[in-house]
């Protein structure tokens, strides 16, 4: 038998926290063969709740689910820790300027790179959740500078998700037969949503989903504003924003990075750029990767049109400012 996996959920008596956990004791995240150990953080005023979590995890007999540690001490939810996944962070409440949304977060993603960076296992993978996604990924790794910068990623898989899910709903074909959409650039309104490359598998074959939904208008507009603006939507209909789909997109954003992603498929993650398709170095972006032994690797060469550049250097620039912001909140 395996040997336990510690995964880290911070945030843990949140929303998604609620949804994750059992997901991850189920084997969702890791496989149904790995035992896991699950360590919850989340602060003092959901203490109590965080417990009450603890104790549904008992009652629910999980077969992998080897213990469970669930603190508000930041040094002893890191303990050691094989995959973070930082879902805790300070939302942006009405009349709230993004400044101080920024300097809040800023403060928790310094310190707690801190704190994996000296008590997590070596060669620990983080998933940034939290919102602003991409720009608390940079700060976690501005601050753990012994942790390599590709362990450290940002959570798009669930636009990515609802990028397949609407192709899929167009074409009323299922949305496994849908892959290798993109999403490029900040988990935020200007992320561009891109089928340029995205290939669909009917009884006549694979074919380029631009063929196959065979109105660019539509592509190029709604399909787009629709990703973009699915929290919103979901916000709007739920009282309450995504949590379901994003827990699952932050599975299957560790399986494939672990697990690997199958032949011939890419995913969107959240990574820091190397530079790839005029990128700026020094930014957490989304690209499309493939993942193999435990590390994610940016597919090159894709052809990028006119409409593409200019939604993709948008978001590009969206982050920059995000950055200079995050900056301007350290001193
Ligand atoms: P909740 O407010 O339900 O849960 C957040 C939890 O974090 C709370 O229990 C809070 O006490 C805890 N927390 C606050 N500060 C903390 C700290 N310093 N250390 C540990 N825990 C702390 O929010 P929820 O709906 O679960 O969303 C969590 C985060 O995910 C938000 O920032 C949200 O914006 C972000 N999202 C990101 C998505 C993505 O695709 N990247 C999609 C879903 C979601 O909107």
């Amino acid at each position: 038998a395996k040997n336990p996996l510690r995964v880290l959920v911070t945030g843990a008596a949140g929303q998604i926290g609620y949804a994750l956990v059992p997901m991850i004791a189920r084997g969702i995240m890791l496989g149904p063969d790995q035992p896991v150990i699950l360590h919850m953080l989340d602060i003092e005023p959901a203490a109590e709740a965080l417990n009450g979590v603890k104790m549904e995890l008992i009652d629910a007999a999980f077969p992998l689910l080897k213990g469970i540690v669930a603190t508000t001490d930041v040094v002893e939810a890191c303990k050691d820790v094989n995959i973070a996944v930082m879902v805790g962070g300070f939302p942006r409440k009405e009349g709230m300027e993004r400044k101080d949304v920024m300097s809040k977060n800023v403060s928790i993603y310094k310190a707690q790179a801190s704190a994996l960076e000296k008590h997590a296992a070596p060669n620990c993978k983080v998933l940034v959740v939290a919102n602003p996604a991409n720009t608390n990924a940079l700060i976690l790794k501005e601050f753990a500078p012994s942790i390599p910068a590709k362990n450290i990623t940002c959570l798009t898989r669930l636009d990515h998700n609802r990028a397949m899910g609407q192709i899929s709903e167009r074409l009323k074909v299922h949305v496994s037969d849908v892959k290798n959409v993109i999403i490029w650039g900040n988990h935020s309104s200007t992320q561009y949503p891109d089928v340029n490359h995205a290939t669909v598998t009917t009884s006549k074959g694979e074919k380029p989903v631009r063929e196959a939904v065979a109105d660019d208008n539509w592509l190029n507009t709604e399909f787009i504003t629709t990703v973009q603006q699915r929290g919103a939507a979901i916000i709007k209909a739920r009282k309450l924003s995504s949590a379901l789909s994003a827990a699952s997109s932050a599975c299957d954003h560790i399986r494939d990075w672990v697990l690997g992603t199958p032949k011939g498929t890419w995913v969107s993650m959240g990574v820091y750029s190397d530079g790839s398709y005029g990128i700026p170095e020094g930014l957490i972006y989304s690209f499309p990767v493939t993942c193999e032994k435990g590390e994610w690797s940016i597919v090159k060469g894709l052809k990028v049109d006119e409409f593409s550049r200019a939604k993709m250097d948008a978001t590009a620039e969206e982050l920059a400012e995000e950055k200079t912001l995050a900056y301007s909140c350290l001193n």
